[in-house]
């Protein structure tokens, strides 16, 4: 299989919705408590214990344009959060793995960013990492929104998915979305496009499909023992979950080229000591640094008085607690980190 050079690559349409940006007076930190669940740590299983001989397991793409709704999807059929979603194209940066554990299979999904044609350093190393996904699954979800005509961006795609020997299931995303009348017409240009072994509507958002397409994926998957412990849903770190649902709140609302500009690290989580007689967890105090790549992108993550930038954390706040089952404070520092996203020893320390 032959893959592209970036320059090669077209870009498909992509809607981008513009706001209006706040004022800005310095920077601010945000801290914010609220109630709280008790904590359900998860103990890993024993891989492969006990698995019965009908067993399949796997590795499965998710591929597709920008904003197609890959990592909702993974969502849906993970069935629980574990990819950070938005309106805004090229959110999700790494490859996030998400386990669909079934009663006689077990799903490995790999959720890429969106391939697109790179105007940047870290464009090109997202490339890279879809394509290195492509060459080691079981097999392939290629992504096409209903909602948008089949445009250069999917061909590109598609021509290079062509001499891939996993089979390739198309998904007609967003499906919620459009008439049925679109649909279909949507369904007939996705099989013009070139030689699925399935092609499947659905709605993430909504639920429809996304059971059959579980059924779909594991019937193709090899016979295998299960690859991840039984309970797990993603290995994702604990430090990522958390700067990713903080990424995912400040990408709410803003304009265009500042998602591309913003990236999120923990800086330190501390525990607190706890109170004489508490029996739920201790609150945790994180430390995050927001890296833009301007002064003034650095206005507008912090808005008015520090007023979007307390938003940011509030939003963030909840997702993140809920996902730790305990509380958390949250200490949200915005610094400019020039042009990160074109700097090969910038983008090393920020992990990419
Ligand atoms: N109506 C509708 N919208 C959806 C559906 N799935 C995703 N979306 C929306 O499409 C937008 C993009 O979704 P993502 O899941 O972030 O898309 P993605 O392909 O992962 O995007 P990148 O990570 O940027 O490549 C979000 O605003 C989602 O809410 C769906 O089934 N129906
Ligand atoms: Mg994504």
């Amino acid at each position: 299989m032959r893959f592209p050079s970036d320059d090669e690559l077209m870009d498909g349409p992509n809607a981008c919705e513009d706001f209006e940006d706040d004022g800005f007076e310095g920077a601010e930190l945000i801290d914010e408590e609220s109630d709280l669940s008790d904590s359900d740590e998860r103990d890993a299983g024993l891989i492969g214990a006990g698995y019965n001989e009908n067993f399949r397991a796997g590795f499965i793409a998710i591929v597709g344009r920008p904003n197609v709704g890959k990592s909702t999807l993974t969502n849906a059929l993970v069935g629980q959060k574990i990819a950070i979603t938005s309106m805004r194209p090229e959110t999700t940066r790494h490859a996030v793995r998400g386990v669909v554990q079934g009663e006689d299979y077990q799903l490995v999904l790999v959720d890429t960013p969106g391939y697109h044609r790179p105007r940047t350093l870290l464009g090109q190393r997202l490339n890279s990492e879809v394509r290195e996904t492509l060459s080691s699954v079981d097999a392939i979800l290629f992504c096409l929104p209903a909602d948008q005509k089949v445009g250069p961006g999917d061909d590109f795609i598609a021509r290079q998915l062509r001499g891939i020997k996993a089979p390739i299931i198309a998904v007609a995303t967003k499906m919620d979305a459009v008439s049925d009348e679109r649909l279909m017409k949507h369904l007939l240009d996705i099989d013009k496009l070139g030689d699925w072994d399935e092609i499947i509507p659905v709605s993430a958002i909504k639920g429809n499909q996304v059971d059959r397409l579980k059924e779909l994926l594991a019937h193709r998957m090899p016979l295998s023992p299960p690859l991840y412990p039984r309970d797990m849903v993603t290995d994702e770190s604990r430090d990522t979950m958390i700067a990713e649902l903080i990424r995912e709140a400040a990408l709410e609302g803003v304009r265009e080229e500042l998602p591309h500009s913003l990236a999120v690290q923990v800086e330190e989580i501390i525990e607190r000591q706890k109170k004489p007689g508490q029996n739920y967890p201790a609150m945790l105090d994180i430390h995050v640094n927001l890296f833009v790549e301007r002064d003034s992108q650095k206005a507008i993550i912090i808005g008015k008085g520090g007023s979007r930038l307390k938003h940011v954390g509030m939003r963030a706040r909840r997702g993140i607690e809920e996902y730790l089952g305990r509380r958390v404070y949250l200490h949200l520092h915005v610094r400019t980190l020039k042009d990160w996203q074109k700097d090969p020893k910038m983008l090393g320390r920020l992990g990419f």
